[in-house]
């Protein structure tokens, strides 16, 4: 039977396709058909989380609605597409965006109160879907916000993993991982049970010719297991474009379940074989920044590209276009080098399957993607081990070598006798056992390497991938720099500033054009929208106070300056600097007369994130920062003076109450480390100043806000390598006020100094190699500034209304753009009403 309805049929069809609901009514009869029949509940047990679930679906109608549509439009129009391949999408909460998104916020605010919910009651009763680690992840998901939003037709490929990044809990200080099981009660997927892919590892390579003497590489036997789309629609704001991202799920292939086990009784050993496959997405890798080689790992990144491009390419054939065509349809973008081996995949299936010659393939594949590198810590960066890879993909080992091959015949042709030049930029590292160098093989195959932000991109070109700046020129080297969705950054996170400033610009088009915040520069010196910012800025801090008190247990002053780092905990990020900056606060405290501590600065220091499960020094900082508040929180001589708070399992639902509610947050990252960082956009765009270092994006936030609206401090990207050669030569000294500090918890002020001993040691006697002991004075000399600049509300409030109106710059919607002009050469695809 053919798939789709003849068309003399389709008037029945459309007479009866569902509606959309576009008042409070029509969302209340929705709401409770939902209740009532989907989840078989009534009014005699409807609690909290019903209402959520009833109400997710009412609005999962609507989007799945304007979600086909989008798809047939863009099938329809067959233009060029955009493909993110990313590992990590760390979406958060769906509901409240999906209103916002679709405008609808108000009917279901009014519908659920009229059935006796309050809104906010249940959109916290959603799971955050946390399918990331930090930055990367929550880039990607801005990216398909922005990507919606603008009518771009684009899809989100990633892994639909069972159990996302840990919930983290602390018991006695110390952090405690829990699985994060997210999966039940997730109206958000839609399981595409027709769309699977075989995917296969291990086997062998056979070489053989075909009738016309060709030679061909069949790759034999091995291993299958089946890749089953999940799709999770995406909405734009205040568009009916709805894009999708699709995440593979794995599952034994039905040919594979081993019947002839299963019949001679073996059934544990069929159903073994079953979650073997299954393991395959089954968990997320909580590192953050590091990559550790593991088997499972690079299975991962195999099944998912290879389950993508399949995919990718189906459509594609579709359009019976000729193979030339291909990067004229596709633009694949490359998150990091974790899907490196889509370049690898692509180049088989169009020289295997397709039977391409090498040299069109190959053009093929570099016209099409584009990678994006995050990082420069070495430790990040992935290298496969051959023997590895060799077992699990052989014909992909074979390619990369042939890849590898054709490149370095080139750089020989065109630097001649420079042996050491192409030791160095090979793909292959000669070492024991032989690497294979992921992000150098992403780059021969890309046509565009971006990084993050300016200095970052500047980075990689004079530092880690200078090399290839030689052979290729310039020009396959540019800067895109982050930015974040003030959507859900601005809007839903922070909805009265929102309204206010909707007010004073006479809408919400700022939304959709955030350089339009500009125009508040006009009301710096109102009086009374300065006092209204401010009252806005008190009642987010009182929001915030609340979730400490239910998270912690801890009373906090809304009035105290909160000051507030949250991010993954990594000693670049220099967590270990504030933490020591806050001990030398509260012993400064200690010394006071009562009359000094009256000119005090009442502070709350506020920290959030999680360490990954196996970073030792990581877990220690978290201790050591929950060790310090038991001491400081309930010291009689201190007061209000000081507290300090370690919210657990920081994450997406939780930054978005916590970013509006900061005075100063803290980007104190050891100059040239940070790539860009996000979290430092989202803190500004909701009117807090920051204290930071000269790094990632902090250089252009402030090019952008004014020196005069931000705290720098710190030594500069360009001398941290000497200052490090310095240490390693023995020349150290302790900064005498560090020095202090590691008296006082050498003195087990904080519990048994034993516990610390290795990040005093870090600093103290091995070479100190983020320069936390070099920084720690102009840090505390920063923070002298803010006290005396917090004093003056007046000003603050100024800087703080002018910050946000140069803000601009930092919105996805315009990174999109960038991308889409300079990378992908895609067009959006405008959607009449
Ligand atoms: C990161 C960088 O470290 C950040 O500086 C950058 O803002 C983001 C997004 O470009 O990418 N790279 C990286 O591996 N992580 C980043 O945050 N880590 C995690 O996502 C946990």
């Amino acid at each position: 039977v053919e798939a789709s309805i003849p068309e003399q049929l389709r008037e029945a069809w459309r007479k009866h396709s569902a509606s959309e609901f576009t008042s409070k009514e029509q969302f209340e009869k929705e709401l409770v058909r939902h209740i009532e029949t989907t989840l078989a509940r009534s009014l005699y047990n409807c609690d909290d989380n019903a209402a959520y679930s009833g109400t997710a679906l009412a609005f999962r109608d609507r989007l799945i609605i304007e979600w086909n549509r989008t798809q047939q439009r863009q099938t329809f129009n067959d233009q060029k597409r955009v493909y993110y391949l990313s590992l990590e999408f760390l979406m958060g909460r769906a509901l409240d965006n999906a209103m916002l998104n679709v405008g609808q916020k108000e009917a279901a605010r009014d519908g659920l109160k009229d059935l006796g919910f309050r809104i906010e009651d249940v959109i916290s009763q959603e799971h955050d879907a946390a399918l990331g680690n930090g930055g990367l992840g929550r880039l990607a998901a801005c990216f398909l916000d922005s990507l919606a939003t603008l009518n771009y037709p684009a899809w989100g490929y990633g892994l639909r993993y069972r159990y996302g990044i840990f919930k983290q809990e602390i018991i006695d200080g110390y952090q405690v991982e829990i699985p994060d099981y997210w999966l039940d009660n997730n109206p958000w997927e839609f399981p595409r049970h027709d769309v699977t892919v075989d995917i296969q590892f291990y086997g062998t390579v056979r070489k053989t010719q075909d009738q016309n003497g060709k030679v061909q590489h069949l790759w034999e036997n091995g291993e299958i297991v089946q890749a089953v789309a999940y799709d999770v629609p995406i909405p734009g704001y205040g568009t009916k474009t709805t894009n999708n991202l699709r995440l593979w799920s794995s599952k034994a292939s039905t040919g594979e379940f081993d019947f002839q086990k299963f019949n001679a009784g073996d059934y544990e050993s069929a159903v073994a074989d079953q979650q073997r496959a299954e393991t395959i997405s089954a968990v997320l890798y909580p590192n953050d920044n590091l990559e550790r080689g593991k088997e499972l790992r690079l299975k991962q990144q195999y099944f998912w590209c290879a389950a993508s491009l399949f995919d990718i390419v189906r459509r594609f054939k579709k359009t019976k276009r000729a193979w030339s065509e291909f990067p004229d349809q596709v633009a694949i973008q490359l998150n990091d080098t974790h899907p490196t081996l889509a370049i690898v995949e692509m180049q088989r299936i169009l020289v295997d399957i397709e039977d391409l010659e090498w040299d069109e393939a190959w053009r093929i594949v570099t016209k099409t993607f584009g990678y994006t590198n995050h990082t420069v810590l070495p430790e990040a960066l992935e290298k496969w081990s051959v023997p590895l890879m060799q077992n699990l993909l052989p014909r992909h080992l074979q390619i990369i070598y042939e890849i590898n091959l054709f490149f370095l015949q080139y750089v020989e042709r065109n630097f001649p006798n420079d042996r050491d030049l192409l030791t160095r930029v090979s793909i292959i590292e000669e070492s024991h056992p032989k690497m294979v160098r992921m992000a150098y093989l992403a780059i021969i195959g890309s046509h565009k390497v971006n990084g993050v932000a300016e200095l970052h991109s500047d980075l990689l070109k004079t530092t880690l991938f200078k090399d290839f700046v030689e052979i290729y020129g310039p020009d396959r080297f540019t800067n895109v720099t982050n930015g974040v969705t003030p959507r859900r950054w601005l809007h839903q996170a922070n909805p009265e500033l929102s309204a206010l400033i909707a007010k004073k610009l006479g809408g919400h088009e700022f939304l959709t054009d955030l350089t339009l915040l500009d125009k508040l520069e006009a009301f710096v010196d109102d009086k009374e929208f300065r006092t209204e910012w401010a009252a806005i800025k008190s009642r987010n801090k009182v929001r915030l106070a609340q979730l400490i008190k239910e998270t912690t247990g801890y009373t906090v002053n809304p009035d105290a300056l909160f000051d507030v780092q949250v991010k993954r905990i990594h000693e670049y990020k220099r967590q270990q600097l504030n933490i020591f900056g806050v001990i030398h606060r509260y012993l400064t405290i200690k010394g006071m007369s009562a009359e000094e501590k009256k000119k005090v600065v009442p502070r709350v220091s506020i920290f959030g994130g999680k360490a990954a499960p196996g970073y030792w020094m990581a877990k220690t900082i978290i201790h050591l920062i929950n060790k310090v508040a038991d001491v400081v929180n309930k010291d009689p001589d201190v007061g209000d003076l000081l507290k300090v708070i370690f919210i657990p399992d920081y994450n997406v639902s939780k930054a978005e109450v916590i970013c509006p509610a900061s005075d100063i947050s803290e980007h104190i990252s050891t100059a040239g480390t940070e790539g860009s960082g996000t979290s430092n956009m989202k803190f500004v765009l909701n009117g807090g100043l920051i204290i930071g270092t000269c790094d990632g994006a902090n250089i252009e936030i402030t090019r952008e806000i004014s020196e005069q609206n931000i705290f720098l401090f710190g030594n500069l990207a360009e001398d941290v390598e000497e200052l490090r050669h310095r240490h390693f030569y023995g020349e150290f000294q302790l900064d005498p006020q560090l020095a202090k500090v590691f008296d006082a918890i050498k003195s087990n002020m904080f519990g048994d100094a034993a516990h610390f001993s290795a990040l005093t040691a870090s600093i103290e006697e091995h070479g100190d190699y983020y320069l936390v002991s070099d920084d720690f004075n102009s840090y505390i000399a920063a923070h002298a500034v803010v006290d005396q600049e917090f004093q003056n509300q007046k000003e603050w409030i100024a800087k703080s209304i002018a910050s946000v109106a140069r803000m601009g710059f930092f919105s996805t919607d315009r990174v999109i753009n960038e991308y889409a002009d300079s990378i992908w050469n895609v067009e959006p695809l405008a959607v009449k009403d």
